[in-house]
Formats: C-alpha cells, sequence, structure tokens
C-alpha cells in the first residue's frame, strides 16, 4: 500500500449552488461532530423539556409527551462557523412555535440549555415562526448521540453552534445572556449570510 492515501490527496471539494453557500463557507458532504465535552447520555426515563424563565408557568414535558407533540420533518442546509456547510440535512422534531403556545412571556431572548453545561443564547423573534425546532430523528433514525441524541436545538439559519446538541429546555431571559461560544467571543446573533461569527463582524 502506497503510504499516502490516494483518497486524502485526490480529495475534491463538491461544487455548490453559490446561492445556498453562505460567504467563506465550503460544502461538506460527510457530518462531521463537533462536541465541546464529552457526549451525555441521560436515560429517556430521566429526560424531559423544560422552558421556564421569565414566563408565568413553567411547562416541561417528560420524553414520551415531548413525542406526542405535533412533529414536523424539515430538510434544511446548516453551516457551521468552522467553514463547512451541509445541504439538504433532514429532520424529525417538534417546531418551538408548538411549545411557546404553552407559554405566556414577555421576554425577548431565550437561553438554550444543555445536558453536559452548554448554553446558548437566541433572540425570541430567531426560535419563533418556523424557525427552530427541538429536533429528535436525523435521515429517519433517532438522532446519534454524538451528534445531539435524544433531541437537539435546530436553528438552521444561524450558525450551528446555535443549533444545541442534547438540549434540555429553553430558558426565557429579559437581556440577551451570551451563552458558552458566546462569552468565548463568537457573536451574539450568528447570520452566516452576514458572516457574523465574532463579536463586532
Ligand atoms: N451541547 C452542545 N451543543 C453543541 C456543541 C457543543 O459543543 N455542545 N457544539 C456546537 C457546534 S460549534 C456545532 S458546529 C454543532 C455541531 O453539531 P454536530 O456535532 O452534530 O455536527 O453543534 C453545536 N451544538
Ligand atoms: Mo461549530
Amino acid at each position: 500500500m502506497s503510504p499516502v492515501s490516494r483518497g486524502f490527496l485526490g480529495r475534491r471539494r463538491p461544487v455548490a449552488d453559490p446561492s445556498r453557500l453562505p460567504p467563506g463557507q465550503y460544502l461538506e458532504t460527510g457530518f462531521p461532530v463537533l462536541s465541546a465535552g464529552p457526549t451525555p447520555h441521560t436515560p429517556l426515563d430521566e429526560w424531559n423539556f423544560l422552558i421556564s424563565g421569565e414566563v408565568d408557568e413553567p411547562v416541561s414535558w417528560p420524553w414520551k409527551d415531548f413525542l406526542e407533540l405535533p412533529a414536523e420533518s424539515v430538510t434544511v442546509d446548516i453551516h457551521c462557523v468552522t467553514k463547512w456547510s451541509k445541504f439538504d440535512t433532514k429532520w424529525k422534531g417538534v417546531s418551538v412555535d408548538t411549545l411557546f403556545e404553552r407559554i405566556n412571556s414577555e421576554a425577548a431572548y431565550v437561553t438554550a440549555w444543555s445536558d453536559g453545561g452548554y448554553t446558548t443564547n437566541l433572540p425570541r423573534e430567531h426560535v419563533s415562526d418556523g424557525k427552530a425546532w427541538v429536533a429528535y430523528e436525523y435521515d429517519g433514525q433517532p438522532l446519534h448521540p454524538e451528534h445531539g441524541g435524544p433531541a437537539r436545538l435546530l436553528v438552521p439559519h444561524l450558525y450551528f453552534w446555535k443549533s444545541a446538541k442534547w438540549v434540555r429546555g429553553l430558558t426565557f431571559t429579559r437581556q440577551d445572556e451570551p451563552g458558552f461560544w458566546e462569552n468565548y467571543g463568537y457573536h451574539n446573533l450568528g447570520d452566516p449570510w452576514l458572516e457574523q461569527r465574532y463579536q463586532g463582524d
């Protein structure tokens, strides 16, 4: 066998439809795993999804109830701040709009929080009106733990760090409170079309 693999040398990046590729991104055909820490494995009988914070009444759904909520299947393009984009990813999950039907709140921001301690902040309007889901299937299969299973936030119109893996809840806040990567200098919103990678972009 050759000491240098042909596959590596011969690797070519596929050509992407430029109207779907945000500035500075390239098309990825695999599905990279990017996790800041170890993969948590929360048993489903201990899992629930909690909406809390600045709300009249917090609401929580155990796993079984969560699966009974109306679900949507969506096919979306995703964009990681490390510059890969992946087209036509297929997910099933509950629209955040469906969860918010149960909530009364005047607060303008939410923080998504996850098993393992990850957090990320989002303006409420960026997770409303069909823009975000809590997804539990990928490509017709239960979401793999490495990719955030049992469930992850999916906010495809923002850089993928906003799509918190192993998400367990959304906390309403009055102020925009930087989450994990935002505290390390990532942009508070993260719109890939405006190339909002870091604070000040
Ligand atoms: N809980 C948690 N969610 C996370 C992360 C993380 O480290 N922990 N990384 C974020 C980043 S930077 C990216 S690009 C995507 C990667 O998702 P993937 O591993 O399914 O590709 O998850 C995001 N959600
Ligand atoms: Mo990322």
